[in-house]
């Protein structure tokens, strides 16, 4: 088997060693002497510019979905988790409104290069439905389920963040159907494919498996700042 030398100093390599550095230096609280790392306007509160490389900022909020906008009454409504828990539960609509419910901006960002900024949300967190179920110490990935047919995946410690928030309303108004309501989960800090609209379940397991858009051609990774678009 021939096996290629990585070009350290490829353009790839490059920006994520500075990426790594950069972001050592904010967690330990350290001061940051070269260029902060793509993207452009302030940082945001993760330390990362507002908008990421190659993306295009629009106050309208396009529709992208499988040609198919599954009606969902609420009364038919539930979410499972399911997979490696202690407690696997299938939430009704009543019993999710029951958790504590957070308020948040945050931005949304497409691999299709347009991004939606301080989007005002109010849901459930992940970790708290997450913690509420026991996660079992095995759990390295969670795989989802749409009533629409998607899937996608992430690994657990990008769905446990504190912005990562299943949301029922969008600026105040109940999230529309065409943008994935009852509920549909937000990833505020990876390409917004990883966020499921009308999510119905959440496998949480040890092992990785490709969502919908992973299997044909989406970058598994998908961070904005990285460029992590396809494959
Ligand atoms: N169930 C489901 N979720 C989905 C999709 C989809 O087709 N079905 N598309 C994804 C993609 S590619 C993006 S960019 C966002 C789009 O959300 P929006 O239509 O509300 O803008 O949802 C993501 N979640
Ligand atoms: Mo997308």
């Amino acid at each position: 088997m021939d096996i290629p030398t990585p070009d350290p100093n490829s353009k790839r390599i490059r920006t994520r060693e500075a990426m790594i550095q950069y972001q050592k230096a904010r967690q330990e609280g350290k001061e940051w002497n070269g260029e902060v790392p793509m993207g452009e306007g302030p940082l945001n509160r993760d330390g990362m510019p507002k908008t990421p490389p190659g993306q295009n900022v629009t106050d309208r909020w396009p529709v992208l979905d499988l040609g198919f906008q599954p009606e969902i009454p609420l009364e038919n409504w539930s979410l499972t988790l399911s997979g490696l828990l202690d407690y696997p539960a299938a939430f009704s609509w009543e019993e999710f409104n029951k958790f504590p419910q957070v308020e948040d901006v945050s931005d949304f960002h497409c691999v299709t290069s347009w991004s939606r900024l301080d989007n005002r949300w109010k849901g459930v967190r992940f970790s708290d439905l997450a913690d509420h179920c026991r996660v079992q110490k095995e759990v390295r990935y969670v795989y989802i389920k749409a009533y629409d047919g998607y899937s996608t995946n992430l690994p657990i410690e990008e769905a446990m963040k504190y912005d990562v928030l299943l949301v029922h309303t969008w600026e105040g108004m109940p999230l529309s159907k065409e943008h994935g309501g009852p509920v549909r989960m937000i990833t505020p800090q990876l390409y917004a494919w990883k966020g499921a609209k009308w999510i119905g379940e959440i496998v949480f397991r040890e092992d990785d498996e490709l969502g919908f858009w992973e299997q044909r051609g989406y970058n598994n990774n998908a961070n904005p700042w990285l460029e992590e678009r396809y494959w």
